[in-house]
């Protein structure tokens, strides 16, 4: 060969959406197809991109192989360069159309450096020691949960350790670096092992230490168990009803996330599979003492659970003096949704019964995040908050970020959060 490389641009089409959409399948195919071809390989790197696409890069010793996929029209893009004689890159060409099943493919060769044009080899090199080089392949897979302008990645081991298509959405668990293990609906980061305990001791104990005789608690959504495993550590609790869509989302979360989903054997727990709206509709009048509303994002099967009529059928069901308490976004990320949801809350409780506070939760958008205290009686969330009572609770149960402390200071909210309120 008259050249240092051959370098293929290669176009799949036809290929099946879901192989497409899948960044651990590309990895494997992708490294599979260096080994093919006999590459050393030393490094690969991949995304995801929420809702559709996969980028990446296998680096080999003889150069590297790259894509980029758009599942919705069942197209790759791959560039396969190789130096030398040895790596034959058209191995990798047929190994990866198999892989993603297209229906055709098409490449075109450019030969790389052509010898005529670059000369001899630089002196400064020349006569150099060869000295043979081992390389161990690492490994950087990525999931990226990304809207409009921003994304936020989170590295993982590379292996699927749980993924269904339901009729509702699609439920995937990452292993992550930084994170622990990743529960995913439709691309969007639900719960970590490393920072969930942030969520649902806020969602659950600002409300639960409020009222003074919570004994019958509904949780909608909150399929990962995380809200009834700290709503059961209360001892007057009579029953707590957990109403999911997904009987995937608890499946998931027993197999692999099981310090969150850590309650579900309960006796005090009587667990509902089916649409929380509907639950709710057909629930007796001033059934529940507290309702907790653990919701995706309002996409989706989550959709209806960011309506004025819930919310309505919520008050319905709350005993006279019981509590609603919900995850109600992130002021900073969708201000005007956020701002929204405050004047439905306002509309179906009263405005003077409406209440905001918040926590930090790293892995959930912009990191700042809501949650709506509505009452409605007379349980103000600070007026006639037992102080002494909510450390006690605290210390014996170990919490690690509610405190009384934070109960009172959670609701002292930044000026632009007040505007966005009022
Ligand atoms: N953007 C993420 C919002 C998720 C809120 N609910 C998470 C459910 C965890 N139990």
């Amino acid at each position: 060969m008259n050249a240092l490389g051959r370098h293929i641009l290669v176009e799949y089409y036809g290929c099946e959406g879901e192989l497409l959409n899948d960044v651990m399948g590309i990895e494997e195919a992708m490294v599979n197809a260096a080994k093919a071809a006999d590459a050393t390989v030393i490094n690969s790197t991949f995304h995801h991109f929420s809702p559709f696409g996969v980028s990446g890069v296998v680096v080999i010793q003889e150069s590297h192989l790259a894509i980029h996929t758009w599942p919705e029209y069942g197209y790759a893009a791959v560039d396969i360069f190789t130096c030398g004689t040895e790596v034959d890159p058209w191995i990798c060409y047929k190994y990866l159309e198999k892989a993603f099943r297209a229906d055709h493919g098409s490449a075109m060769e450019l030969l790389r450096g052509h010898k005529e044009t670059i000369g001899e080899v630089n002196p400064f090199v020349k006569g150099g020691e060869e000295t043979p080089v081992t390389f161990q392949h690492s490994r950087d897979v990525w999931f990226t949960e990304r809207t409009e302008n921003t994304a936020f990645s989170l590295r993982h081991k590379g292996k699927k350790l749980y993924r269904k298509v339901t009729p509702f959405q699609k439920v995937e668990i990452y292993d992550t670096f930084s994170y622990g293990k990743t529960l995913t609906l439709d691309g969007m980061v639900m719960t970590t092992e490393k920072d969930e305990f942030v969520y649902h001791e806020m969602l659950t104990h600002v409300g639960m230490q409020t009222h003074p005789h919570p004994k019958r608690v509904l949780i909608i959504g909150g399929g990962d168990g995380g809200a009834v495993r700290e709503i059961v550590r209360y001892p007057e609790l009579d029953e707590v009803v957990l109403c999911e869509i997904d009987d995937a989302v608890i499946e998931a979360s027993k197999e692999h996330l099981p310090s969150i989903a850590a309650s579900f054997d309960h006796p005090k727990l009587t667990l509902k599979i089916g649409d929380g709206i509907e639950y709710v509709r057909q629930s007796p009048d001033e059934s529940f003492d507290v309702v907790i509303v653990d919701s995706t994002d309002p996409v989706g099967p989550g959709e209806g659970l960011f309506t004025e009529d819930f919310y309505r059928d919520v008050k319905r069901i709350l005993k006279a003096d019981g509590l609603m308490i919900t995850q109600s976004e992130s002021p900073t990320f969708v201000p005007e949704l956020f701002g929204a949801l405050y004047q439905c809350y306002k509309t179906v409780f009263g405005a003077a019964s409406v209440f905001c506070y918040l926590a930090f939760i790293p892995t959930y958008p912009s990191g700042m995040w809501s949650f709506s205290y509505c009452k409605k009686g007379d349980y103000h969330p600070l007026e006639g908050f037992d102080a002494t009572k909510s450390a006690t609770f605290t210390q014996e149960h170990g919490l690690k970020y509610y405190n009384a402390g934070i109960h009172t200071a959670a609701f002292a909210l930044p000026g632009f959060v007040q505007d966005l309120i009022q």
